[in-house]
């Protein structure tokens, strides 16, 4: 059985990649809140619902463990505009559960300990919690055994300036210390992933007359829109489900190549930028595994399976 941690500043994509680990059985040691999409306290909620939907809905409760509520140096900003306020969408969700009193970046570290060579990290959001770790015990290195990335763009198209993605430019300090420490990373890039939208597709899932799909016509409408209307996509994009599913599912990174990648985190116009080596005229050690093209029939059908359920 897999083992992972899935980092969240939880929003609607958050939520449904919860939903597809779970769905494939893997364990999920605990959810780790960091800041981004919306405030800390609604990130939270978010994950408390999510949780307390997934004992339910898949036998399965996973803990809630709030970790980091800003970047290492810099301020950032959070994005209800593209998410809705609640993050689903203007919609609020509430939940009885409380958040665990560890800390995430304490909790990363013991699960690092208790299973090494074995633990998985999901990083749908910023990086600064995985950081954090780091910077308290170098061991996770080792320990850790893959770590898989939403953030970044391979060809400098960006979402939150005109050339960065919005969960390495939060925290780009971070993802400079992630990504140059010797970490297994796997990096799934935005404008890589903007390709591969829910088009046509929207109509169908509405027909399917799930639970979940209901649930996902629901969630995605707010970021749908805005990505239609403000992104010049046809569809709704999904950046962190599609990192689950390369995650789960081999076939959906269709080419991954290994590159050394670095960080901009200047106070500048590339602050946030990932810079990818791929002539290799830095003539560093690549360190990072980028996925550039996706298998959209692979992911399709991990969306509908678990759409399906
Ligand atoms: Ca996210």
């Amino acid at each position: 059985m897999r083992n992972f941690i899935i980092d969240c500043d939880t929003a609607e994509d958050d939520i449904f990649s919860l939903f597809m680990l779970l769905h494939n059985k893997v364990k999920v040691h605990a959810i780790t809140v960091v800041e981004g999409n919306v405030s800390f306290p609604v990130e939270v909620q978010n994950a408390l619902w999510a949780s307390e939907f997934s004992k339910r809905f898949f036998g399965e409760e996973v803990k809630v463990y709030p970790g980091m509520e800003r970047p290492l140096v810099k301020d950032f900003k959070t994005v209800e505009n593209v998410h809705g306020k609640g993050g689903i969408g203007d919609l609020t969700l509430s939940s009885n559960l409380k958040p665990e009193g560890k800390h995430a970046v304490d909790l990363i570290v013991e699960l690092a300990d208790r299973y090494p060579g074995e633990l998985e990290f999901l990083a749908i959001s910023p990086l600064t919690n995985l950081a954090m770790a780091y910077l308290k015990d170098r061991t996770v290195v080792e320990k850790i055994k893959k770590v898989w990335v939403m953030g970044g763009t391979i060809n400098g198209h960006g979402n939150i300036t005109p050339v960065a993605e919005y969960n390495v430019w939060v925290d780009p300090d971070a993802a400079k210390i992630v990504f140059n420490s010797g970490f297994d990373v796997t990096m799934v890039a935005w404008d890589l992933i903007t390709q591969f939208t829910i088009n046509e597709e929207w109509e169908e899932i509405k027909g399917l007359k799930t639970e979940l799909s209901e649930m996902y016509v629901k969630f995605y409408k707010h970021y749908r829109e805005f990505a239609m209307t403000y992104q010049k996509m046809k569809g709704n994009p999904h950046p962190d489900l599609i990192t689950t599913a390369v995650a789960l599912d081999e076939r959906v990174a269709k080419r991954v190549e290994k590159f050394y990648v670095d960080v901009e985190n200047c106070d500048c116009s590339t602050r946030g930028v990932t810079v990818i080596d791929y002539l290799g005229v830095l003539g560093r050690e690549p360190n990072v595994n980028v996925v550039l093209d996706l298998n959209k029939k692979a992911f399709l059908e991990d969306l509908y399976s678990l759409l399906r359920r």
